[in-house]
């Protein structure tokens, strides 16, 4: 004891316990990923995956999300440049596919204020009747 060497090595251990023991906790959106609860996916790819919303707000609703469990918008770094690029391509390509050539809203909830409620990042595609503004 006393050893430096070995402390170094406790932290380094602790320190990868840590990350293995406390990842984002899993939500409803990581079983429709895993396939272990039913969704009408429209679209999946390496990256994201798109269902509709199980309670539409407009006549075509659905979710783009990334496979990876982003918690929220709030939470995300330079390091997801490219992720977050490729959800907002994907939901104007499947808005487009859904026939939503008049328009339409993105909306993302973030935390309290923003009333998220499902705590794995998600893109709101919503369309198919006239919006108004602002939001409530
Ligand atoms: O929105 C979360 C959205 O997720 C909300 O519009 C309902 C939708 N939701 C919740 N559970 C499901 C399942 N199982 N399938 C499809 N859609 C679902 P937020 O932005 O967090 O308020």
């Amino acid at each position: 004891n006393g050893d430096p060497s070995e402390e170094v090595q406790r932290a380094q251990r602790a320190a990868a316990g840590r990350s293995i023991s406390s990842p984002v906790p899993p939500t409803i959106f990581t079983r429709i990923i895993n396939k272990s609860l039913p969704a009408e996916i429209i679209y999946e790819d390496d990256k994201c995956l798109a269902f509709r919303d199980v309670n539409p707000q407009a006549p075509v609703h659905f979710l783009v999300i990334p496979r990876s469990p982003i918690p929220q918008i709030s939470h995300v770094n330079t390091g997801d440049t490219e992720l977050l690029g490729h959800l907002l391509v994907t939901a104007s390509v499947l808005a487009k596919k859904e026939g939503l050539s008049e328009g339409y809203r993105l909306v993302i909830n973030d935390g309290k204020h923003g009333s998220q409620s499902v705590y794995h990042l998600h893109i709101h595609v919503i369309g198919g009747r006239q919006m108004g503004w602002p939001p409530g």
